[in-house]
């Protein structure tokens, strides 16, 4: 989430910093998506309406493998493929966390490809820390899938807090402020 308001800045727009988007139309946030589960919602509303309107252009979906546990998910699912998105991309972090704990102790995804296939989704698999595997993938789609009529699911498998060693794979800096020191720290890791 944090990420997205950061390349906004990036991109010279202004949002507030905090720990979710909120709509902010001025800033080109469209919608409130901190509680889990509504972006893919609104996501394929957004295509569906292109659909209807016969207007080109692919809708981009972020979500977190431990948001895949709200129902939403599945519900937006069953109207998706049954509309054949193809201009529906959803992009899973796919870092085997959720906030404070692993996946796998809280409530098991099994295997996340099997069953987004099953829910009528193009399913492919990268390595998520290198943004040339995920425009690969996205221009794999664009020639690939015109003739498969199906949301497109880009599973990223990524490690939470990577390249900054003591946070990397543990839950607990999910909302915990670092002191300055280890501020500094990752700075220097990071380059
Ligand atoms: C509907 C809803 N329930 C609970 C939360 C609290 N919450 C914030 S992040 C999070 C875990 C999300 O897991 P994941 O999508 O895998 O994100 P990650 O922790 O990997 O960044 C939870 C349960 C929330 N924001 N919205
Ligand atoms: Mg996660």
């Amino acid at each position: 989430m944090l990420v997205i308001l950061i390349l906004l800045r990036e991109k010279g727009f202004n949002p507030k910093i905090s720990g979710h988007p909120d709509i902010d139309l001025e800033n080109n946030i469209s919608c409130t998506t901190g509680s889990l589960g509504h972006g893919l919602p609104i996501g394929v509303g957004m295509a569906l309406a292109r659909k209807f309107k016969n207007q080109q252009g692919r809708i981009f979906v972020l979500m977190g493998d431990g948001e895949c546990e709200e129902g939403t998910t599945w519900e937006s699912l069953l109207i998706a493929s049954h509309h054949k998105l193809d201009n529906l991309i959803i992009i899973i972090d796919y870092n085997k966390l959720q906030a404070l704990q692993k996946i796998q102790e809280v409530s098991s995804l099994d295997n996340l490809k099997i069953k987004f296939e099953s829910f009528g989704c193009y399913v492919t698999e990268v390595e998520g820390h290198d943004i040339s595997n995920i425009i690969n993938a996205l221009e794999k789609q664009n020639i690939e899938n015109q003739t498969l009529d199906k949301p497109y699911v880009i599973l990223a498998h990524t490690i939470k807090g990577k390249g900054i060693s003591f946070m990397e794979n543990d839950p607990k800096w999910h909302g915990r402020r670092p002191i300055l020191e280890r501020v500094k720290s990752a700075y220097g890791e990071l380059e």
